[in-house]
């Protein structure tokens, strides 16, 4: 199938791109445009309209090349035929016109676009910068303040905001693109327009605060810590502002190879296509129906509970919230109200969707009001007889089809589906808090969950703008049951010596949003005790890695709630400090439990903290409970603030090589003499062949 095909309407000459399913620039089209463009020079038109079919303008270049070597034609040899043509070249956008795809467009002498189009530079988000020219004809267009916030962010704009920034010309009546733009271009013939070259535009020095790009740098590095593109994107638009357009293109290319090559890009461009790949389940054909949900049914109006609910009355999907009195319930649809209330103070969302929202919520007392939910998602109390007796009830009210959830973190989804006669309709929905906000959700396939609760459940998750992944039944299922090994660790370098201060900076400078004792004190170390309370010794597992956390909670500093856990916190500023009595717990429970305190060093922080993480995920991975490597790696950035620009513990394992980890694994094992060192057989055999975790991917199909 031709990816660009052309025909001419009067004076107008059409380039058709069809390259689904997003007009992404391979090489293929790159090559058409490249050709069409200069086969038109010699024709009897006056202009040349860009066009794409299918559901979007050009989104980029394509993101499955990189990496490859290069081929012709190049991108900026391609917008340099576009910009030299000598009759006026305009593009017509609909759809998400993104990256190499407004480029192409900035390339143009004019851009039109219906009102629903957006258009953006987000390289930024795959660890690049835009390669061909964004960084030089966007602030020849929009000026350096603009194009430092457009392009450091990453963020699409829709139309209205880029014709009020000059990157697009016209904005086309209703949604007729191909009406609308053959009428502006006709416009543009009947006046004589002449070919505008962004390239030739100038940006005036006192247009701009020359501060600026060291300010923006200053505050790159902390919105943006440790990651590479956004530096380099601050210079390069320095450049745009104060060198000639081909020397800063050189500028440009120059940090788009070295950015290209980071292992930062390859891990955000990993990300990208692990973050789609969690979506397809393996064995499961695209064409299992699916149920509609058209209404939802949430138990428990608690924290988990309210921020369920506004998942789906944010897309228009009415809930039903069930508590068992009406205090409870009262107190639950507050805790919604309040929620929308800070994003409304925030600025972040309007009254009147606010109002939208709230009226969608309903509450009840009464099972028998749920009957004709399409989807019950249980959120009660982290209790499997709780949970079980719940599901006993909405078994006997809920109509036949309904799709009955449990949000449980761990408990035993079989066990919940075995109280009711609908095992097949029961499945595992694992929010993560604050529910509302984090975008991971962990789908739980039971034994006996059916495909079609497994596909419906996929598709509800992107319906609410959450990121998928498909679990299996274990303990803790895949996130949870890997952060249980981070913890441990944490607490274990604590009381061999390692300070909270030290433990929080060292993974806080790998990237991790925050460190993890600071994050204990944030959850509350409460949560952890009561989880505790329930268990037998056994299951509790080594007391070194829960008594300073017991011994806190005894002495009331649950955490930055009571101003007081593992550090101590100013009243005003929240911010937090060492405390003295901490040290002296500390070097107290040490003393009990026998254990020498030592120093630690960065790097066997960084190996104890991290690699267990790994193990386990290969664990998870020869247990099938997880699909594949990836997945993890989705889990841990979506859920556990891992930094992207490492793509998740299962890609970073890759980037360090599996014979280190397994080296690693083996010594940490002989120097501790504990099994949970012993590496995994997949590590193992692995490292062995000198193969990866992609590459066993790879091969597992
Ligand atoms: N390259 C290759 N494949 C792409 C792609 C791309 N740019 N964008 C999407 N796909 C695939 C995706 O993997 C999926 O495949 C299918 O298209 C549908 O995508 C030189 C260097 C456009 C907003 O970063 O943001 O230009 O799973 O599920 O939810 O300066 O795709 O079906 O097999 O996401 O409707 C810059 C990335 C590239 C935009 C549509 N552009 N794409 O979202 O569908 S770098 C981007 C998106 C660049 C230049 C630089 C979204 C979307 P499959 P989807 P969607």
């Amino acid at each position: 199938m031709a990816v660009v095909s052309y025909e001419t309407r009067g004076d107008i000459g059409i380039i058709w791109i069809d390259n689904p399913p997003v007009n992404a620039l391979s090489q293929a089209l790159r090559d058409g445009i490249y050709r069409a463009i200069n086969n038109a020079q010699g024709d009897s038109t006056k202009a040349l309209l860009l066009i794409c079919k299918g559901r979007t303008f050009i989104a980029g270049a394509d993101i499955s090349e990189f990496g490859k070597a290069p081929t012709e034609p190049a991108f900026n040899t391609v917008l340099e035929s576009i910009e030299q043509s000598s009759k006026p070249v305009i593009a017509a956008i609909h759809g998400t016109a993104l990256g190499g795809g407004l480029e192409t467009a900035l390339a143009c002498h004019y851009r039109c676009a219906v009102s629903s189009a957006t258009v953006g530079l987000p390289e930024v988000k795959l660890g690049l910068l835009p390669g061909a020219g964004g960084t030089q004809r966007a602030p020849r267009l929009t000026g350096v303040e603009a194009a430092i916030k457009l392009i450091t962010s990453g963020n699409p704009i829709k139309a209205e905001a880029a014709l009020g920034m000059k990157l697009i010309d016209h904005i086309v009546e209703g949604e007729a693109l191909l009406e609308g733009a053959l009428a502006y271009t006709q416009q543009l013939i009947d006046s004589n327009a002449p070919c505008i070259c962004v390239r030739d535009l100038s940006i005036d020095p006192a247009s701009y605060d020359p501060a600026i790009f060291d300010a923006s740098r200053k505050l790159l590095s902390r919105q943006a810590r440790g990651q590479m593109a956004p530096q380099c994107i601050v210079d390069c638009i320095e450049a745009a502002a104060t060198l000639p357009f081909e020397e800063g293109l050189a500028v440009e290319q120059k940090l788009f190879m070295e950015c290209m090559h980071s292992s930062q890009s390859a891990a955000m461009r990993h990300m990208f296509f692990a973050q789609r790949e969690a979506s397809k389940i393996k064995g499961l054909s695209k064409e299992t129906a699916k149920r509609e949900i058209k209404s939802v049914a949430v138990i428990g109006g608690g924290t988990m509970g309210g921020g369920i609910a506004m998942n789906f009355v944010n897309v228009g999907i009415p809930v039903t919230m069930l508590e068992i009195n009406d205090e409870a319930l009262q107190r639950g649809l507050a805790i919604v109200e309040k929620n929308y209330s800070i994003s409304v103070k925030k600025g972040k969302l309007s009254e009147e969707k606010k109002q939208r929202c709230m009226d969608l919520i309903s509450g009840t007392t009464n099972y028998q009001d749920l009957a004709n939910a399409d989807l019950v998602i249980e959120a009660v109390f982290e209790n499997l007889a709780i949970k079980q007796q719940v599901f006993t009830t909405l078994d006997q009210v809920c109509k036949p089809g309904a799709i009955l959830a449990t949000n449980t973190s761990y408990q035993d989804v079989n066990a919940i589906a075995a109280v009711t006669k609908r095992p097949e309709d029961v499945i595992g929905l694992h929010f993560f808090s604050p529910a509302n906000i984090m975008k991971l959700l962990e789908i739980v396939r039971a034994d006996k969950t059916s495909d079609e609760v497994i596909a419906t459940s996929m598709a509800v998750a992107k319906a609410i703008g959450k990121v998928p992944v498909l679990s299996g039944v274990c303990f803790g299922f895949i996130g949870n049951r890997m952060f249980s090994e981070y913890g441990r660790e944490t607490q274990l370098c604590l009381i061999e010596g390692a300070s909270a201060e030290q433990i929080d900076r060292v993974m806080e400078e790998f990237g991790m949003a925050m460190g993890p004792i600071a994050v204990s004190d944030l959850a509350g170390i409460d949560i952890g005790y009561k989880v505790r309370e329930g268990m037998s010794d056994e299951e509790k597992g080594d007391p070194r890695s829960y008594c300073i956390a017991d011994a806190l909670v005894e002495q009331g500093r649950l955490g930055q709630k009571t101003g007081a856990g593992f550090y101590q916190y100013d009243p005003q500023t929240r911010a937090r400090s060492s405390d003295p009595q901490v040290t002296a717990l500390i070097e107290a429970q040490a003393a009990k439990y026998g254990v020498t305190r030592r120093e630690f060093s960065d790097e066997e922080i960084r190996d104890r903290l991290l690699l267990p993480l790994i193990n386990e995920g290969a664990k998870i991975l020869q247990e099938g409970i997880a699909q594949r490597p990836s997945d993890i790696d989705v889990v841990y950035v979506f859920g556990y603030g891992f930094p992207v620009y490492h793509g998740g513990p299962m890609h970073y394992a890759d980037h360090i090589g599996l014979e280190t980890v397994y080296k690693k694994l083996s010594a940490f094992q002989q120097q501790t003499g504990e099994d949970y060192w012993q590496p995994a057989q997949l590590i193992k055999t692995l490292a062995e062949s000198g193969s990866s975790f992609a590459r066993w991917a790879k091969d597992q199909g």
